[in-house]
C-alpha cells in the first residue's frame, strides 16, 4: 500500500525552524519514513566480500611497518563501505578483523565490554589465554573471549599465525558501554580448555559444587565439529541444512549473548536456499568453495574468504565442487534480535 506522502521540512517557514532548533526540538514528520520505513528496514550494511589472497600480504606487511608495541591487536578491519569505513563496521552489530600475530610476539592481556571470537585462519602454534585457560590455536578452532574476560595472546611457533576476529564492538560502542582494561599476563590454571564438555550428552558435574561458570567452554576445536557435520550428513541424508550451533554446553543457549555462531556443510553439489532473516549474517570459508548469492551480489569464497550480508534478504549458498564437500562458518546477530523479540524470518 502506498503511504501518504508527509510534510518536508523545506514546507516550513525558516523563523520556525530556527525557533525549534533554539530549542533543541526536531518536528518527526518530515522524518518518519526514513525511521519507520514501510515493510523492511533501510539497511546501511552492503554485501561486502574480503578475499582473504587480496589481504593477507597487506596485513604480513603490517607486520613489517608495524611492531607490537605500537599496535597492541595488529589487525586489518574488515569494513563495510555501506558504514563508511571509519566505522570498523561489517554490519550494524558486527565487526570483523584479521588477525596477525608473528613468532615469538606477544598481545597483551587486556578485558574489555564487548564479545569475542576468533576462528583460526592459518598457522600453528599460537595461543590465547582466557581467565587462565589456555587454549591453543589451530585452523578452524572457535575461541570464545566473553565480555569482562582476561585475555592475550602468545606464539611459540615458527610461522605467522592468523585469525579472524569477530566482535559485538559496534553495538556495544553504540550503547556507549564500550571500554578496556590493561592487565598483567595471566597464571596458565589450564591448557586443557574445554575439553571437560567436548563429550557430547554430558557436561561435569561435580557433586555440590556444579560449576556453574557462565561461559564453560571457551574452545570449540574443528576436528570436532567437522566431525559433527560430517556425521549429520551421513546419519540424516534427508537433513535440509547440514548444520551445527555453537552453544553453551551447560545450558544449550547460544555460546554468546548477542552474536551467534554455526557451521554449515555443503554437500557436494548442493544448493541451499536460505530464507530472509531479519539478523546480519557473515559467512566465512573454512574448506571448500561456495557461491554465495544474496541482495543482487555473487560472491565466490575460496578458502580463508569472509562475506557479509544484510538482513532481510534471502541467501543462497552453492557448493561449487561436484566431489567435495564445502565447509562454512557464519556468525549473525540473531541471539540480540531475539532477546529485543525483533528477529523474523520470512519464508522463502
Ligand atoms: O584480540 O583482544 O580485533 O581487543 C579488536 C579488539 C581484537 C583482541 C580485535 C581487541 C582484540
Amino acid at each position: 500500500m502506498q503511504l501518504p506522502e508527509l510534510g518536508r521540512l523545506e514546507d516550513l517557514p525558516q523563523d520556525y525552524r530556527d525557533a525549534l532548533t533554539a530549542k533543541n526540538l526536531v518536528p518527526l514528520w518530515p522524518s518518519l519514513r526514513a525511521v519507520l520505513p514501510p515493510g523492511k528496514p533501510t539497511s546501511k550494511t552492503r554485501p561486502t566480500v574480503w578475499p582473504y589472497q587480496g589481504l593477507r600480504p597487506l596485513l604480513l606487511q603490517a607486520g613489517e611497518l608495524t611492531p607490537m608495541e605500537k599496535a597492541e591487536r595488529r589487525v586489518l578491519v574488515l569494513a563495510n563501505p555501506g558504514h563508511g569505513l571509519e566505522k570498523m563496521q561489517a554490519s550494524a552489530t558486527m565487526y570483523l578483523g584479521m588477525q596477525l600475530l608473528l613468532p615469538g610476539e606477544w598481545a597483551p592481556a587486556h578485558r574489555h565490554t564487548p564479545n569475542a571470537v576468533r576462528m583460526i585462519v592459518e598457522g600453528e602454534g599460537a595461543y590465547t589465554t582466557i581467565d587462565g585457560e589456555k587454549c591453543m590455536m589451530q585452523r578452524g578452532d572457535l575461541i570464545l573471549t566473553p565480555t569482562g574476560l582476561w585475555h592475550e595472546h602468545g606464539h611459540d611457533g615458527s610461522e605467522p599465525v592468523v585469525w579472524l576476529d569477530v566482535l559485538d564492538l559496534p553495538i556495544i560502542y553504540y550503547m556507549e558501554a564500550s571500554y578496556v582494561t590493561e592487565g598483567k599476563a595471566q597464571t596458565v590454571i589450564s591448557d586443557a580448555a574445554g575439553l571437560a564438555y567436548q563429550r557430547g550428552g554430558v557436561v561435569p558435574a561435580p557433586v555440590f559444587t556444579r560449576n556453574a561458570a557462565s561461559f564453560p567452554m571457551l574452545r570449540y576445536p574443528w576436528a570436532d565439529v567437522r566431525a559433527a557435520l560430517q556425521t549429520l550428513a551421513q546419519t540424516q541424508p534427508e537433513v535440509e541444512a547440514v548444520q551445527v550451533a555453537y552453544i553453551n554446553p551447560e545450558n544449550g543457549a547460544d555460546a554468546q549473548k548477542i552474536l551467534g555462531f554455526s557451521a554449515l556443510m555443503l554437500r557436494p553439489g548442493e544448493t541451499l536456499r536460505l530464507p530472509a532473516r531479519s539478523c546480519a549474517t557473515v559467512f566465512h570459508q573454512i574448506e571448500g568453495n561456495v557461491q554465495v548469492d544474496a541482495d543482487g551480489s555473487s560472491f565466490d569464497l575460496a578458502e580463508a574468504d569472509t562475506c557479509c550480508m544484510p538482513g532481510y534478504v534471502p541467501i543462497t549458498l552453492c557448493n561449487r565442487s561436484s566431489s567435495s564437500p564445502a565447509f562454512v562458518f557464519t556468525a549473525d546477530d540473531a541471539p540480540l534480535q531475539r532477546k529485543l523479540g525483533v528477529y523474523e524470518v520470512r519464508p522463502l
